[in-house]
């Protein structure tokens, strides 16, 4: 079956992240084996562990409506429980955005937010810490009418008077689609629910695959959890055509404010759905075939895109080829094409970013460790070569070159005391750092953007409070990137000074940018113009809700972005502090032992033969050690390759 490709890329990934963490956890236990890890490293590693365990992936189906997305996502992912899972019939179907997925220690069902809370300002994240606000149909999954009928509650609509629709932010007075939703008797139909979630058995679901299935994109109300939150965040987006009504004025309208700003191919690809409608008894293969390639050529050039990127499919045709097993109707139908560039690209993206954090946060604590094991041998060694050196030789010159060990500890001590002032500026600088990245800053930007909204009413007001916001979130990234760049600045010359004076040998501190963040900030400042130019252009009550609305949502994003930011600066902050000070307790120490053991030849309190024996056996057991951590190291960067391979074969 055509499926086959999206389960092999599916094994493949789940056994390449398999095979990382068991990596890591070997590299943990080893450490803490030979006693050398410390608390803060070993939370990190835990930290990376957990992250590649509870990895999902996910995959929003994105278009407007009846173009046949929950019948693609049936043919897809779900063929084979023989039945049609998600509701798909002619017009408007799915009613809210729906969250397929499973988590083994919930019961099968269906959780319901209500429309209701529309009315209020939190988003969908913030009613999924309350499980209490949700409805719950449970599903028995051994019987196909129960699960049918539970599927059915998202297709659920109510009617209300036009205030309530208004006041949901469903109805906009000016708007040419509100007419559509208006009943004769002047009431409205509205969805029942706000967001569905699935918790289906499947072995996709069970994998970690999170599907997305919309409803109709260019609809009034449009939760902004989905533009601010859940598309950018899908590793694939799937836009959806159909050939029967070709690339209409709402399809680019959806294409626009929803997946084109996602910027060049990354997990982006497109399905021409229902070329079984272009399937004429009376044609030759070759003439329907032409017909084909012509409509994906004329959707590629409307959208801009290129025409590769484009899948002519049949979700319907190849649903049923599956449930029936007819491989010709299947193959007619063209879904293996779609799935395989699906999988691929959903796995590469969702493999790229995996990968380049597990790189990010691995790199420098399998260099540092590789570095305090260097650095023992080394000390190890240069005490051997000085305590060899004594052999034969009289009790003065002992007693000289204790004296020179003497010396160079104190100048080290001395040494020490510009560390631990460094140590104090470092703390100092970090505060700074953080009185400009903190969440209470966000919080304050958060409020007086918000105060600013309030007190105006028109359009011209809230653009400036909203374009202020940004200006103000941006100017404080801005300084923050400053801070570090001195942080960085003086560490590095630390760095410098204890290896000139010291012999302290370090690896390179890693960089750290703000780019990353002061981008997303840009994209989301643009999706919510986008919106905003789309929506209004003059203010009334109910539109001004919307606007909060849309505001609350945008808001808890950036909160988001700053919680990723603040526990990355915290993370960055302790990589370029915690091995400088490793190394240097380590220096000291070998410095003592050094010490140490030559007062006791000069004591005569040990022959030096002895010790020489001791050191010896030290040594190879610290090079026992470097073997055995070089070779964990190259096997952890090892399993971290393949990705990288697959990703060639991609843009081959
Ligand atoms: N001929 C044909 N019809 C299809 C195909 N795929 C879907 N349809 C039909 O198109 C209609 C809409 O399909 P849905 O899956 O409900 O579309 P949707 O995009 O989910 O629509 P909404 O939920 O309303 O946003 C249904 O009647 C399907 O049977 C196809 O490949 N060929
Ligand atoms: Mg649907």
């Amino acid at each position: 079956m055509t499926t086959a490709s999206l389960v092999n890329n599916f094994e493949a990934y789940s056994q390449w992240r398999r095979e990382l963490s068991r990596r890591i956890s070997d590299y943990r236990a080893w450490l803490g084996k030979e006693d050398l890890n410390d608390s803060q490293r070993d939370l990190r590693l835990q930290q990376l562990i957990d992250r590649l365990a509870e990895d999902k992936l996910h995959v929003a189906f994105v278009a407007e409506f009846s173009r046949g997305k929950s019948e693609l996502i049936n043919a897809i992912f779900l063929s084979d429980l023989k039945q049609r899972l998600l509701p798909s019939t002619a017009g408007r179907t799915t009613m809210c955005p729906t969250e397929l997925l499973y988590d083994s220690a919930r019961k099968p069902m269906i959780e319901l937010l209500p429309i209701e809370t529309r009315s209020s300002n939190a988003t969908i994240s913030e009613y999924k810490g309350y499980p209490d606000e949700w409805t719950v149909v449970p599903m028995d999954t051994s019987s196909a009418d129960s699960v049918t009928q539970a599927m059915l509650e998202v297709c659920r609509v109510k009617t209300v008077s036009l205030e309530e629709a208004t006041r949901f932010g469903l109805f906009i007075p000016d708007d040419p689609q509100a007419s559509m939703n208006q009943n004769a008797d002047g009431s409205v139909t509205i969805p029942a629910w706000r967001h569905a979630i699935i918790n289906f058995p499947h072995p996709f679901l069970e994998k970690g695959l999170v599907v997305y299935d919309t409803p109709g994109l260019n609809a009034i109300g449009v939760e902004p959890e989905l533009t601010f939150n859940l598309l950018p965040n899908a590793h694939a987006v799937l836009f959806v055509l159909a050939a029967d009504t070709g690339v209409t004025k709402s399809d680019i309208e959806v294409w626009r404010s929803h997946i084109y700003a996602r910027g060049k191919n990354r997990g982006r690809l497109v399905a021409l759905n229902k070329i079984d409608g272009l399937w004429d008894d009376l044609k030759t293969e070759a003439q329907i075939n032409a017909e084909i390639d012509n409509q994906v050529k004329s959707c590629a050039e409307l959208l801009g895109i290129d025409e590769s990127q484009i899948f002519p499919v049949s979700a319907q045709k190849g649903l049923l080829g599956k449930i029936n097993g007819d491989e010709a109707l299947l193959k007619r139908s063209r879904l293996a094409a779609l799935e395989q560039a699906l999988s691929d690209e959903l796995i590469a993206s969702k493999q790229a970013i995996v990968r380049d954090q597990t790189e990010a946060e691995l790199g420098d604590l399998l260099d540092n460790s590789l570095a305090l094991v260097e650095a023992r041998q080394r000390g190890i060694e240069e005490q051997l070569n000085e305590l060899k050196g004594l052999q034969g030789k009289n009790e003065d010159v002992v007693g000289h070159i204790m004296t020179k060990i003497t010396a160079d500890k104190e100048t080290f001590e001395r040494g020490l005391q510009q560390f631990q002032a460094l140590r104090s500026v470092y703390s100092q600088q970090s505060i700074k750092l953080f009185s400009q990245i903190g969440m209470d800053v966000l919080r304050d930007e958060v409020r007086s953007a918000r105060e600013s909204m309030v007190k105006s009413s028109f359009t011209k007001g809230i653009r400036d409070a909203m374009s202020n916001f940004f200006k103000g979130v941006d100017l404080h990234l801005e300084s923050a990137s400053d801070q570090i760049e001195e942080i960085n600045k003086m560490m590095e010359a630390m760095y410098r000074k204890l290896n000139l004076e010291h012999g302290i040998n370090l690896i390179s501190i890693p960089p750290f940018s703000m780019l990353r963040y002061r981008k997303e900030m840009q994209r989301l400042e643009e999706a919510y113009d986008q919106q905003f130019n789309n929506f209004y252009t003059f203010l009334t009550t109910e539109q001004y809700t919307l606007t909060s609305r849309f505001f609350e949502t945008l808001a808890s994003r950036v909160v988001q972005v700053f919680e990723i930011l603040n526990r990355d600066v915290e993370n960055w902050l302790k990589a370029v502090m915690s091995p400088m000070e490793g190394q240097v307790r380590e220096h000291q120490m070998q410095l003592r032992r050094r010490l140490e053991s030559v007062k006791r030849i000069h004591k005569a309190a040990d022959t030096l033969d002895d010790r020489i024996g001791e050191l010896d056996q030290m040594h190879i057991e610290v090079r026992r050690q470097h073997v055995e951590l070089t070779s964990l190291s190259e096997g952890i960067r090892a399993a971290l390759i393949p990705a990288a391979h697959h990703e060639e074969r991609l843009a081959a």
